[in-house]
């Protein structure tokens, strides 16, 4: 499948892998790209010198092109910004924020700018900035989400702007990226089930707890807080939101929230760690390679795409 996108990227599927926060590291960013993706690195809240550790990693790991997503309410998002043009890195995506004071740094120093974005307006505001791309992130996705939903937000941005449009949230087979070009996207960005890949450094009970998950089994914390998170039902995020019909601080929402998601993946503790995850969990069943993973997505979405009709059993009268 040839898009916009794997022209615009010189890639081979179009077919982004999520820069989750912790989760995708070089090694997982690396073998997406080789598989023929776009690998993203997540900065998230990584200091400067990791993120150009990693960085340098993933050169050594790949020829192909891969990204970095900059999570913008990171501390060293000013750092982590600058690396990322000093280091020549292809392609950047933003997250959890509005990149505007960035994109003239980036785009002197010849990157492909995409923000992900949760709303038209947002998207509007980016292309007029110079965004070479915008992903739209319907809040069926894991970790930090914004209102609407994937089959809402992308025929709207799409309608809304002129760059193309990447489809996130709530993507995991064919059928998900068959609906995503149906509803005008150049390209799908999957989180969930690349946390589920052999490359990805998520503990063994993070990627088990998504492979055992139903349909349901996603809630979200911290929509009084501004910064609503999906993760899955655990002991923690089902207290977390508890507490927020509770009158607490802030800050004690904080506190009891902080370091749990490295709780999650590193450790895999599953009684304080938030294990971001998207509402599509249930339909992710196994640990597989990256490639396997981006090889069966790609050439099933092919074939459905060329036979959706026919498969449907939809006929024209
Ligand atoms: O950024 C994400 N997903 C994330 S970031 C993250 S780490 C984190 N941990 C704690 C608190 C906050 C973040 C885990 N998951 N996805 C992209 C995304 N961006 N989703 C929603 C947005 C977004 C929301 C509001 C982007 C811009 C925005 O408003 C900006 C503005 O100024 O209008």
């Amino acid at each position: 499948m040839k898009t916009e996108i794997t022209r615009m990227l010189g890639i081979q599927y179009p077919l982004f892998q999520g820069g989750m926060a912790w989760v995708a590291d070089a090694k997982l960013a690396a073998a997406v790209s080789n598989a023929g993706g776009l690998g993203l690195i997540g900065a998230s809240a990584a200091p400067g010198e990791v993120v150009e550790g990693m960085i340098r990693e993933a050169k050594s790991l790949t020829d192909k092109p891969f990204g970095v997503n900059v999570m913008l309410m990171s501390p060293f998002a000013d750092d982590v910004a600058r690396i990322c043009a000093e280091q020549g890195v292809k392609v950047v995506t933003t997250g959890a924020g509005n990149p505007g004071k960035y994109m003239e740094m980036w785009k002197n120093a010849g990157i492909k700018v995409i923000p992900v974005v949760a709303s038209a307006a947002l998207a509007k505001r980016m292309e007029r900035a110079g965004a070479d791309a915008v992903v739209a992130e319907g809040c069926e996705s894991g970790g930090h989400i914004g209102e609407l939903t994937t089959m809402t937000l992308v025929p709207q941005v799409v309608d809304a702007v002129s760059v193309p449009v990447i489809a996130a949230g709530g993507i995991a087979d064919a059928r998900g990226v068959a609906a995503a070009f149906a509803l005008g996207a150049q390209a799908v960005q999957c989180g969930t089930i690349f946390v589920c890949a052999e490359e990805s450094p998520a503990h063994e009970n993070y990627k088990n707890l998504i492979v055992k998950a139903k349909d349901t089994e996603t809630i979200v914390t911290g929509r009084n807080g501004g910064a609503p998170i999906r993760s899955l039902k655990t002991k923690l995020t089902r207290k977390l939101a508890k507490m927020e019909h509770e009158e607490i601080s802030l800050e004690e929402f904080e506190k009891f929230a902080a370091g749990s998601l490295r709780k999650a993946v590193q450790d895999g503790n599953l009684e304080e760690g938030s294990f971001m995850a998207g509402q599509i969990s249930g339909l992710v069943s196994r640990i597989a390679p990256a490639k396997v993973i981006a090889d069966e997505l790609m050439q099933t979405s092919e074939a459905l795409l060329k036979n959706l009709v026919a498969e449907r059993g939809i006929t024209f009268e």
